[in-house]
């Protein structure tokens, strides 16, 4: 590169005082004034450094899939999914109760836990939470379950029970948490849902994005 920058400047042409100086009366651009020319090549070797030093930079960046073990480090990842599980009722209770979802199907980033039923955010940012709730009873108590983000009742489902058993519904929501902010499903006071082996009641969420 610095020989064809050399050549370059060497039949760049006469016309530009700059570029030549006069030597023992004459004025051409191979009678080089070494001083200008110093200068010249101490310039180009700076950037000619520069340029080699962004090159490497990008070959490491994009050499065995490096970019892409970076993008993983640098990017949090959150998702989970459980169902409630178990066998028959759960609830009436006197008070507003989590639910615990205690058959994991996935936990990365550990920030559900299933002994509480609670999600914890250990990254700010957009996350997507769905909740599913079954009924399977008659008569009462009626299945009334909601979504929240600690004291905040974000969404909710309600089913009357009545001759229609086997009723079910969902529900969900996107969000922006901060780091400490929990989500759960509560169980609302004096009302049941019902599970089995077949994972009616589920509680799934994951980061969109972090903020
Ligand atoms: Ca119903």
């Amino acid at each position: 590169v610095m020989v064809l920058m050399l050549i370059g400047l060497c039949h760049s042409g006469p016309g530009n005082d700059d570029d030549m100086c006069a030597i023992g009366g004459s004025a051409s651009c191979c009678n080089i004034c070494p001083t200008n020319m110093e200068q010249r090549i101490t310039s180009l070797e700076t950037r000619l450094q520069n340029t080699e030093r962004e090159v490497q930079e990008l070959r490491r960046l994009t050499q065995g899939n490096t970019f892409t073990k970076l993008t993983k480090k640098c990017t949090p990842r959150v998702a989970f999914s459980a169902a409630l599980a178990g066998s028959g009722n759960t609830g009436p209770f006197m008070t507003a109760t989590p639910l615990k979802y205690k058959k994991v199907f996935s936990n990365t980033g550990n920030c559900y836990n299933p002994s509480t039923g609670i999600f914890t955010a250990t990254v700010s940012g957009m996350f997507f939470f769905r909740f599913s709730m079954f009924n399977n009873m008659t008569p009462a108590p009626n299945s009334v379950v909601s979504l929240m983000k600690n004291n905040e009742r974000l969404t909710s489902v309600w089913d009357t029970a009545a001759s229609d058993v086997h009723d079910s519904g969902s529900n969900a929501v996107v969000i922006s948490l901060k780091v400490g902010d929990n989500v759960f499903v509560q169980l609302e006071p004096n009302r049941a849902v019902y599970d089995d082996g077949m994972h009616y009641n589920t509680f799934s969420g994951f980061l969109l994005f972090p903020m």
